[in-house]
């Protein structure tokens, strides 16, 4: 039996009624109602707090949304994850990343067998391996140890390695240089290898089916590079790449020996993969200790998903207000803005994790969607965006609802300066709620004719987060509230957030047109017109004859 359109279930419709007399009404007004709701409507779990009272919700609003979750098996669809089930309906695969950060003594079933200890003996030939590799015990082909890292992979295998190694900065190893090469663009590997020793160069190829374009053509790249610079050998891949993949074939094909190959499997998502050997380079960087600290973050939170009750449930919590801006108030974006540096590609990690992920027009009946599913994740960090996209959050005419995330202590500590910087983040989230009214304006001594552009509304909706420091473990926890908050969206919608068939495509389309490029003489091109004279026209800028 197929599964009721949402638009139809009594829960929504009740949460349509409760829009509909709530929708005039102010963030100023719900504070006046309810001055303890800066306290109250809080939540706390694994180390995060959140802050959700600036939000156009009364406890009303979250009492209904839960109920929404549960007559949607929210909390069903969840315990199915993590029992192993087989949740990405389309592709017929178990969801398992809370595998990737459970403890050895934990046992989650897989067709009747145990993953946890196959997760931990991979993590543990990990460890192994990255300590030869600080140590500089691991030597290259003309004996010289390690000094720098590069990550070749792209989407899912690159954009966790990416952002994990940017956040977690402060612990990484300072006379290792890491660098990450995603792009077909040749420029991209160009970049990262001109002024590299490639004697003291470590490759990790990143790719969990070994067969994607873009990674398979920079690693052959790479290997030219290494074999070139160190005398023509091919014997330098065994000490200089190694690979992270679930397809064992295709690396040995490729010339990397398996026992320089350290696996996960189909159970977890690119998206997902930041915590299992894609972070390779991660624990490089930080060290296994410190790894296992961010696996343990993200299992405190996988934790917190699993048993606090739905209106302390920060996760739950998030996805269901990102449901209610969507829905309701038709939100088409949410701005994260990370008042930390170290976190300046946590919103472009965001946008795969949550985009991909419910980027979805069908249910998994496979029946057409009866209202938008995920909304546009975007942002920079803080104060940043302050100087620039903010004034369209401020006094624009869309609603954006944002995550302002923020620490108590800083990691370089100088003079006041993170003061200046939690200031700014506490000073946007009030001005955005209540802005700024003619009467204080006029205050100030504003003649009248500017009055109108110097009104700020207010009523735009923050979620405050913060935690105590951007360690290692903030950063897994930080990490699988955004997971479970994009996995609550998901299961109300009903669609397969775990799939990715329009990306599948993507990868399908430049096959066709890369001959159509190279091939000499006069190919036959049947395309539309727009794709042909582009094709024609590329060719003729190479000098191909036409
Ligand atoms: C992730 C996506 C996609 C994928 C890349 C790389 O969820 O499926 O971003 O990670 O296309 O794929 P490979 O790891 O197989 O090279």
């Amino acid at each position: 039996m197929s599964t009721p359109l949402l638009r139809t279930l009594p829960e929504w419709q009740a949460l349509a009624r409760h829009w509909r007399a709530l929708r005039g009404s102010t963030l100023k007004q719900l504070f006046d109602a309810y001055p303890q709701r800066g306290a109250r409507l809080t939540a706390e779990g694994a180390g995060l707090y959140l802050d959700y009272s600036k939000n156009l919700v009364t406890g009303e609003t979250i009492r209904l949304l839960a109920e929404l979750a549960r007559a949607r098996g929210v909390f069903a669809r969840r315990d199915a994850m993590f029992h192993g089930d087989r949740i990405n309906a389309t592709e017929k695969r178990a969801v398992l990343h809370v595998a990737l950060r459970a403890p050895r003594t934990e046992c989650i079933l897989v067709d009747g067998k145990d993953v946890v200890p196959e997760v931990h003996a991979v993590l543990d030939r990990m460890a192994a391996f990255s300590d030869k590799v600080r140590s500089g015990e691991w030597l290259g082909h003309s004996g010289k140890p390690m000094r720098n890292v590069i990550s070749i992979g792209i989407g899912g295998s690159d954009l966790g390695p990416v952002m994990a190694y940017e956040a977690l900065k402060h612990f990484s190893r300072r006379d290792m240089t890491f660098r990450f090469v995603s792009n077909v663009d040749p420029t991209d590997l160009a970049e990262a290898t001109r002024d590299l020793d490639a004697g003291e160069t470590l490759f990790i190829v990143c790719s969990k089916t070994f067969t994607t374009l873009e990674t398979l053509t920079n690693a052959r790249a790479a290997r030219d590079w290494s074999v070139q610079q160190l005398g023509g050998d091919e014997t330098v891949v065994a000490r200089h790449f190694v690979a992270v993949s679930t397809n064992a074939a295709e690396v040995e094909k490729f010339g990397i020996d398996t026992a320089n190959m350290f696996g996960f499997w189909d159970w977890v998502g690119g998206r997902y993969s930041m915590d299992s050997a894609i972070g390779l380079s991660t624990m490089l960087a930080i060290g296994p200790e410190s790894f296992r600290e961010m696996l343990a973050g993200f299992h405190a939170m996988d934790e917190h998903f699993r048993n606090a009750p739905a209106e302390h449930n920060l996760p739950l919590l998030m996805g269901l207000l990102a449901v209610w801006y969507n829905n309701f108030f038709g939100a088409q974006t949410v701005a994260v803005l990370p008042y930390a540096q170290y976190l300046k590609r946590f919103p472009a990690y965001l946008q795969q994790l949550t985009m991909e992920s419910n980027g979805k027009h069908v249910t998994l009946d496979g029946e057409r969607v009866d209202c938008a599913t995920g909304p546009i994740y975007w942002g920079e960090p803080g104060t940043n965006g302050q100087h620039s996209f903010y004034q369209l959050i401020h006094q624009g005419t869309r609603l954006i609802p944002c995550d302002c995330i923020g620490f108590m202590h800083p990691l370089d500590p100088l003079g006041h300066q993170h003061d200046l910087l939690m200031a700014n983040l506490i000073a946007q989230t009030e001005a955005l709620a209540f802005g700024k009214t003619a009467d204080q304006v006029r205050a100030e001594g504003t003649p009248d004719w500017l009055v109108p552009h110097r009104v700020c509304d207010g009523n735009r909706p923050t979620n405050t987060i913060l935690a105590d420091q951007l360690t290692p473990r903030t950063l897994g926890t930080l990490v699988a509230l955004y997971e479970h908050s994009v996995f609550t969206q998901g299961a109300i919608w009903n669609i397969d957030s775990f799939d990715q068939w329009g990306v599948e495509l993507g990868k399908q389309l430049a096959r066709k047109v890369v001959p159509e490029l190279q091939t000499p003489g006069t190919p036959k091109l049947d395309h539309d017109d727009s794709t042909n004279t582009l094709i024609r026209r590329y060719r003729a800028a190479q000098g191909s004859i036409q």
